[in-house]
């Protein structure tokens, strides 16, 4: 009998499994002239965010804006890229090239319950690390987006 429910726990959460997979989207970001299209994402864990029209571009994760334990984003230069999401949280990105014109995006994947703390700290690291200073225009026009 123990054995028969643990089977049917297994079947239960492979079902779950299948079912977060089929709800799984790919979200595509483009590069158009020194811009990420779009520059606010809202993405769910499971989801893959895929980078096309990268000709001159690539990406990298913002030091002290990736949610803790999350995989870093890093492309090759002028190739396309999917990357995974795998934990739910706040996450800016940037085109390193054209980092000083603010080609970067945010990123938001789920309901992060700490979603305004999250973006108050990034936007200290914005003000006080200079390389991350250009995600302070992404992070105002995130909130002024409405989240
Ligand atoms: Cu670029």
């Amino acid at each position: 009998m123990i054995f028969a429910k643990k089977a049917m726990l297994a079947a239960a959460g492979v079902a779950m499994l299948a079912s977060a997979v089929v709800n799984a989207e790919t979200i595509e970001v483009k590069g158009q002239g020194v811009k990420f299209a779009p520059e606010v994402i809202h993405a769910k864990v499971g989801d893959v965010i895929s980078f096309r029209n990268m000709a001159t571009h690539f990406v990298e994760s913002v030091e002290g804006m990736w949610p803790e334990g999350a995989p870093k984003m890093l492309s090759a230069m002028g190739a396309d890229y999917d990357y995974a999401v795998e934990k739910e949280g706040v996450y800016v990105f940037k085109c390193p090239p054209h980092w000083g014109a603010r080609m970067g995006a945010v990123m938001v994947v789920g309901e992060p319950a700490d979603l305004d703390a999250t973006v108050a700290k990034y936007l200290e690291v914005a003000e006080s690390v200079k390389e991350a200073k250009p995600a302070k225009g992404l992070l105002k026009k995130f909130k002024e987006s409405g989240k």
